[in-house]
């Protein structure tokens, strides 16, 4: 995992193209990176720099919840929404609202996680297992900041992590996710281990393995202020990946809870402070 990551990380820094991007800070990007991780080889947290895993399982339950205000994740001390959204905490309908209750033309919602659960128990060979996130109606409008769409009911920023598709062979459950922009050296990791926890939980409820996950990514760029942590993290030296245990097997992928989850045998080296672009 780290050398697959370790190597897109050089790959950004010897040959990415120097590009201006919304946020003013300035990139070095490259289009079209994607990678692979059996999760029988290990859970798939970087070792070369300490993951919060706190906020990546935090954040995913948030969106299993449907929620889109900062509350549950300030409940548990999670910060790393707080940039983009409104005084009152409100991000608009971003992930949580458009899993859970995506908009339909005729007023309903539909439950894509209840769907997804739905179509692995009853179809698993299917080629449909997706979960959306790209909503064109609620897209933001460009001329305006990420507070002020949250303020006028859009979501604060385009959905990243756009779209999951499940995939079922061997007793295996394989997860991609296509994104459309990653932030190399401090979203995508988050990104990836919580495509592996939410792959976990779902094999756990469907009764199969957890398979593979295949992360796939439009625009990979390293932020010009995280040159310096990324030349660190590529002087360490990868060590073995840890192991996940799910405590119990919760009733529904609804009822998971932040101590349902135990890391084991996480020895990675020092995490290393970069500022988030906004
Ligand atoms: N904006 C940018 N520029 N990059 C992103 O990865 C990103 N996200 C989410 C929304 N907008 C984004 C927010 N995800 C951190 C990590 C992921 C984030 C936001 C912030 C971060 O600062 N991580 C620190 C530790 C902080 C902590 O966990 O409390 C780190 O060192 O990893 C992509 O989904």
């Amino acid at each position: 995992m780290d050398q697959q990551y370790l190597a897109v990380l050089r790959r950004l820094l010897e040959q990415g193209t120097i590009r201006e991007d919304r946020t003013g800070t300035g990139t070095r990007s490259l289009f079209g990176v994607m990678y692979r991780h059996d999760l029988a080889q290990g859970f798939p947290l970087l070792t070369t720099k300490k993951l919060h895993i706190r906020s990546i399982l935090h954040e995913l339950l948030w969106f299993l919840r449907g929620e889109t205000n900062l509350r549950y994740l300030h409940e548990n001390k999670v910060t790393i929404w707080d940039e983009w959204a409104t005084p009152d905490g409100e991000l608009g309908p971003v992930y949580g609202a458009q899993w859970r209750h995506w908009r339909n033309a005729d007023g309903t919602t539909t439950d894509q996680i209840a769907a997804l659960v739905a179509s692995l128990r009853d179809k698993p060979f299917s080629r449909r297992h997706i979960i959306n996130a790209w909503n064109v109606s609620y897209l933001p409008d460009e001329a305006r900041s990420p507070v002020e769409n949250a303020a006028a009911g859009r979501m604060a920023l385009p959905p990243c992590h756009v779209m999951y598709q499940f995939y079922v062979a061997d007793g295996r459950l394989s997860c991609m996710l296509t994104q459309r922009s990653g932030d190399w050296f401090l979203g995508v990791p988050y990104n990836c281990a919580s495509v592996a926890f939410l792959t976990h939980m779902l094999a756990q409820q469907v009764g199969l393995e957890p398979g593979e996950i295949v992360h796939s990514i439009g625009d990979a760029h390293l932020y010009a202020n995280h040159v310096e942590q990324a030349r660190e993290q590529l002087s360490r030296e990868p060590r073995a990946l840890p192991r996940l245990l799910i405590r119990r097997r919760p009733a529904s992928i609804l009822d998971y809870r932040f101590d349902d989850f135990e890391i084991l045998d996480y020895a990675p080296h020092p995490s290393i402070a970069a500022p988030i672009a906004i």
